[in-house]
């Protein structure tokens, strides 16, 4: 039988590329995402190339449509928890908490709610796989960063906590942190829309990672063997050393 994975965020970047990359694997997709239009045109997409695929309008912080959505599943072989994002680049001393609870619902709660109402289907398909899509802000802290570094710690920290719970079960947790990725949205959305800002973050870098990238790595450990976790992975694109530490030619 097909195995069935499904994706959130995957109206775009590494939620989307991580989507295509499934289905080309053979898997069932499910794309959820909030934007309709989206995830279903890549939907659509991915079924006129021979792949199976289909798209499901959820918001991961409404718990009522969440649930809805996982009975609505016949099954569920692997939970890829993407959906996810940064908002503001204000100090701790200067940060809307408005922010924050956003950040923490969608990073956070968003993967609890998912990863909960999914477990039951996960466990009973006897090789269930949940990874969370962390970053490399749920490792490192850095100014401007705070309510994003804390939701992203919160986020690995419910994969490390998922994972001990959860010996003995057949169900592998994985976390993958991607650092600097160049996506359409991403930073957009860190700068409230500023596209200069966003644009003069990758300036000069050579070769940030795209999401095809990141999809390829979390493709990858999904696509090893049920009895081997990759329990984590820090990917980063070669220009950047460390958080701290990244590489810019001068143009
Ligand atoms: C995004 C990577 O470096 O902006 O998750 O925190 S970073």
């Amino acid at each position: 039988m097909t195995a069935t994975a499904v994706v959130t965020g995957a109206s775009s970047g590494i939620g989307a590329a991580t989507a295509r990359g499934l289905a080309a694997e053979g898997y069932e997709v499910v794309l959820v995402a909030r934007r309709a239009d989206r995830i279903e045109a890549l939907a659509d997409e991915l079924v006129k190339e021979g792949h199976s695929a289909r798209a499901h309008v959820l918001d991961v912080t409404d718990r009522p449509a969440v649930d809805a959505f996982a009975e609505s599943l016949d099954a569920c072989d692997v939970l890829v928890n993407n959906a996810g994002g940064a908002i503001g680049t204000e100090t701790v001393a200067t940060a809307d908490p408005a922010d924050w609870r956003t950040m923490y619902e969608v990073n956070v709660i968003g993967v609890l709610n998912m990863t909960q109402a999914l477990l039951p289907k996960l466990i009973a398909g006897g090789d269930g796989t949940v990874l969370v899509v962390s970053s490399v802000a749920g490792h490192v802290a850095y100014e401007g960063g705070g309510g994003y570094v804390a939701a992203k710690h919160g986020a690995h920290s419910v994969a490390a906590t998922l994972r001990l719970e959860l010996c003995g079960e057949p169900v592998r947790v994985l976390e993958v942190a991607p650092g600097m990725v160049m996506t359409e949205e991403f930073s957009l959305n860190r700068l409230r829309g500023d596209a200069g800002r966003a644009a003069a973050v990758y300036e000069g870098v050579p070769d940030p990672l795209s999401a095809e990238d990141v999809a390829d790595t979390i493709v990858w450990a999904i696509t090893r063997p049920p009895h081997v976790n990759i329990d984590l992975m820090v990917v980063r694109p070669r220009a950047q050393a460390a958080q701290h530490k990244v590489h810019r030619v001068k143009g």
